[in-house]
């Protein structure tokens, strides 16, 4: 089968839950880029390993509501999950143990937050920034450790100048 059948099978196994958000990532850690398939309406996401000469496939299923970004947490070369409840503020560090299995760190921050997930300090593991647009507050959450993140609250302009 080519990649786009691939691609067919796998939406239709998440049970055609509509909309599906298609992320990529190195799953695995072998170098090459695999598809994580995630429907935010149920909470069933697909993991699509790219094998180099063909794709196999996990299933799994978390709770609806989540935005998921996918970055390595942890260092190791496979690409992690974060997720943050906006309605709630729950986030979880969920982290890519072995195909399909996950190992969880939580904890809570306030809602409505918009999330960015980089590396501000090069140590591979992947950073959160937290930005309010309506204030400009900001948080730069420092991903330390495998458990909580490390803060230091800043505003910005609500609406920088630039000029
Ligand atoms: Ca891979
Ligand atoms: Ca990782
Ligand atoms: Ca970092």
């Amino acid at each position: 089968m080519h990649l786009r059948q691939h691609l067919l099978l796998a939406l239709w196994l998440i049970n055609r839950q509509a909309p599906v958000v298609l992320e990529t990532a190195d799953l695995d850690g072998n170098n090459l880029t695999d598809i994580f398939l995630w429907a935010p309406s149920s909470g069933a996401w697909f993991e699509v390993f790219n094998t180099g000469s063909g794709f196999t496939y996990v299933q799994g299923s978390w709770s609806a509501g989540w935005d998921v970004y996918p970055a390595d947490l942890d260092a190791n070369g496979r690409a992690d999950f974060f997720l943050y409840n906006p309605s709630n503020g729950v986030w979880v560090k969920a982290f890519n143990t072995s195909n399909g299995n996950f190992a969880y760190s939580s904890g809570a921050w306030s809602p409505n937050w918009s999330i960015y997930v980089t590396d501000f300090n090069a140590d591979n593991r992947a950073d959160v920034l937290l930005y309010a647009p309506a204030s400009g507050a900001y948080m730069e959450g420092r991903n330390l450790s495998n458990a909580d993140f490390s803060f230091t609250p800043s505003t910005w302009a609500a609406r920088p100048s630039l000029g």
